[in-house]
């Protein structure tokens, strides 16, 4: 679902809204907001040939959209809860005004089942972003609702693609239900991770792209346990922003160490030969897993990674640590929680 727009969302999603028509829920058209992004259970195929149910997502039956920005430039979302849990979006990684940054208690009230938000957001940086709620949010995040968000930049680096991966694995067990979100001995350890390793909600998708053309793999790691070290080898390709920071020395995409919440962008040159496939793999004991495969089709479009104009720096203050304050923190743990 890349690059939807508002136009497109609503006709994806008119089954969900279609439930609220000549409600009060929706405002007038003066009124509107640039997107509604409804919060609800759904079933979905993870596994091949079963459904899973009790699944939250976003607005559509499938995996949460994609939502993008303009950098600098402001967009409305009105966030309808229509979970019969209270819920909130956090815009994590955004730098913006704090009552639109989705805490509970903190910044807002949460959104009651029925209820609507309206967020306004402003994004001053550019780069790869994602939100998830800050409700009950083990149990939300585990149940599908993380999604990915793009702040494009102002000037345009130059890709003939784009292609968020939302990479995250789900809970399930061999008949394709959750199963339980958190085990005390795995948390008191490397934390409880999922059973079933997807890109997108698919398993180990294939994308096609135009040989020799250049793609933008926006790899966010939305997953709530897992830290994995990926690798896109064999490939000619370079990371150029790590947490939506740009980065100004370009680094080779390999052991790219990426943890809950972090992403990575990469610029990738397509192979020349319609056919030729570059895998994007995480480390495991067991070898490379695969995570995504990126196959190229047609002729070649000829271009070269050279042809991208750098990503100009976000404008994120220097911190000023001649006049920082020290505060000291004692970190402890015990297996029993004291
Ligand atoms: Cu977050």
């Amino acid at each position: 679902m890349l690059g939807m727009s508002r136009r497109e969302f609503l006709l994806g999603s008119a089954g969900t809204l279609s439930a609220f028509a000549g409600g009060s829920l929706i405002a007038n058209q003066a009124n509107a907001a640039d997107l509604t992004l409804p919060i609800k259970t759904l079933s979905h195929s993870l596994l091949p040939d079963t459904v899973t149910d009790n699944m939250m997502g976003f607005g559509t039956d499938g995996p949460p959209p994609v939502l993008r920005l303009k950098q600098g430039e402001a967009f409305t979302i009105d966030v309808v809860n229509e979970l019969d849990d209270a819920s909130i979006v956090h815009w994590h990684g955004l730098r913006i005004d704090n009552r639109m940054d989705g805490v509970p208690y903190l910044t807002q009230q949460p959104i009651e089942p029925g209820e609507q938000f309206r967020y306004t957001l402003k994004a001053p940086d550019a780069g790869t972003f994602w939100y998830h709620p800050h409700c009950n949010t083990l149990e939300q995040m585990a149940r599908g609702l993380t999604g990915v968000m793009v702040v494009e930049e102002a000037e345009d680096p130059g890709f003939d693609q784009d292609l968020p991966l939302n990479i995250r694995d789900f809970r399930l067990a061999g008949d394709g239900q959750f199963t339980s979100f958190f085990k005390p001995r795995n948390a008191a350890r490397g934390g409880t991770l999922g059973t079933v390793s997807t890109v997108n909600w698919q398993s180990e998708p294939i994308y096609d792209m135009p040989a020799g053309s250049l793609t933008r793999l926006r790899l966010a790691v939305t997953d709530l346990t897992r830290v994995g070290t990926y690798d896109l080898s064999k490939a000619e390709a370079v990371v150029i922003a790590l947490d939506s920071n740009p980065l100004s020395n370009p680094i080779a995409p390999e052991g790219i160490v990426l943890s809950p919440g972090q992403r990575a962008d990469i610029a990738l040159r397509v192979p020349e030969t319609e056919g030729e496939i570059v895998t994007l793999t995480r480390r495991s004991a067991k070898g490379p897993k695969v995570i995504a495969h990126f196959r190229a089709i047609g002729t070649s479009s000829g271009r070269s990674l050279s042809e991208l104009r750098p990503l100009a720096p976000n404008p994120v203050p220097e911190a000023d640590l001649a006049n920082a304050e020290v505060l000291d923190f004692v970190f402890g743990w015990s297996p029993e929680g004291t």
